[in-house]
């Protein structure tokens, strides 16, 4: 039984709202979950799992309808689905408005449920959010009792923390039988274990959402009841990713020189992805970075440097200073800073120490 795994595509949002990439973003999502459906065609998957939050949010109704007639390009696979908190089953939602091919199930019921397919010989189980917030342990009951069978459960919660999500136990997970968890809600794919597994999300939602982004296909063999055999693997497929980017700066960086080495770095990775650069090490004392223009012009020549934090630090002539200044405030700052132990600790206090001291010769 080959299976896709696509949890949290969330459909409708919009990352970089607001920016020019905003709108493309919304489309790309979209992009994404056409291209599931159609890797699931082309490679005959038997089975599409979406365990929720397939919308961001509450889905209009021909949002609704763009789904319904992705779901009937399949002509072999099964889908079964549920709805996560971002896209819970409101009296409201558009989700009742439209009836689904027979090929998909969606368990809508608030509590667990199954569906059965004779032909795979596998029981998929799952609940959908009727509301956004459940802390009700509502997978805790459930048992697989036909282990001749391949079972599968879908889950939308939080296994690493309490954040409101129906909460999620590994423990109990691990001895209830399940040949495969499915498991939507955390968008970074932390790794539980073989048979517990977070996709993640197949586009990156926000900038905390760093690295490559896809989705699980997978493959389980059962014969008798004995445990199944199974293996999978992550196959990256979002349309950009966001990458950081660290970029050192010395005492002879200039805005331009800087601009030509971000721009190489952005070329070699992709012009596509989405860069979150920091610059770090030492500047010119006289120098203050504008991240802003810098930021203007990288995108001008086609690279998408969204946010550009400075942590550099001016670079002072210590030991010149302690020579010279021997007599003043300066040189014995200096010399008492000699007394901390800690190397960062003291590279720190003598830069906000040097500033403060130095902005104060300059004003006089
Ligand atoms: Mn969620």
């Amino acid at each position: 039984m080959r299976f896709l795994h696509a949890g949290d595509v969330h459909l409708g949002a919009e990352p970089e709202s607001g920016t020019d990439l905003g709108p493309l973003r919304r489309n790309e999502i979209w992009e994404t979950f056409r291209n599931i459906i159609e890797v699931c065609e082309r490679e005959q998957v038997d089975l599409l799992l979406l365990p929720g939050d397939l919308f961001h949010g509450q889905p209009l109704l021909r949002e609704v309808k763009e789904v319904d007639y992705l779901f009937r390009r399949l002509s072999h696979t099964k889908v079964v689905m549920c709805a996560g908190n971002h896209d819970c089953l409101l009296s409201s939602s558009h989700y009742y408005d439209v009836t689904f091919p027979e090929h998909v199930t969606f368990l809508m019921d608030s509590h667990a449920d199954s569906v059965f397919f004779p032909e795979l010989n596998t029981e998929v189980f799952g609940l959908s959010y009727e509301t956004r917030q459940i802390s009700e342990a509502r997978y805790d009951a459930l048992h697989c009792n036909k282990p001749e069978r391949i079972n599968i459960l879908l889950a939308h919660g939080n296994i690493l923390c309490n954040d409101k999500s129906i909460p999620l136990h590994r423990g109990v997970l691990e001895t209830a039988g399940f040949d495969y968890v499915a498991l939507g809600h955390l968008h970074n794919r932390p790794e539980i274990s073989k048979r517990i597994v977070y996709s993640g999300s197949p586009e990156p939602l926000n900038r905390g959402e760093t690295g490559a982004k896809g989705y699980i296909l997978g493959e389980i063999k059962k014969v008798g009841t004995g445990p199944s055999e199974m293996e999978w693997e992550f196959i990256p497929c979002a349309r950009r990713e966001y990458v950081p980017l660290t970029l050192e700066t010395t005492v002879y960086s200039t805005e331009l020189s800087l601009c030509s080495e971000l721009l190489a770095a952005v070329q070699k990775k992709g012009l596509q992805h989405m860069y979150l650069v920091t610059l770090t090490g030492t500047r010119g004392r006289e120098v203050i970075w504008n991240t802003e223009a810098l930021a203007e012009l990288l995108t001008k020549q086609g690279a998408n440097v969204i946010e550009i934090s400075d942590e550099t630090i001016p670079d002072f002539p210590v030991e010149k200073l302690r020579t010279e200044q021997q007599d003043t405030l300066v040189g014995r700052f200096i010399e008492r800073m000699e007394e901390v132990e800690s190397p960062e600790l003291k590279k720190l206090a003598l830069q906000y120490g040097l500033q403060a001291l130095l902005a104060r010769d300059e004003r006089s």
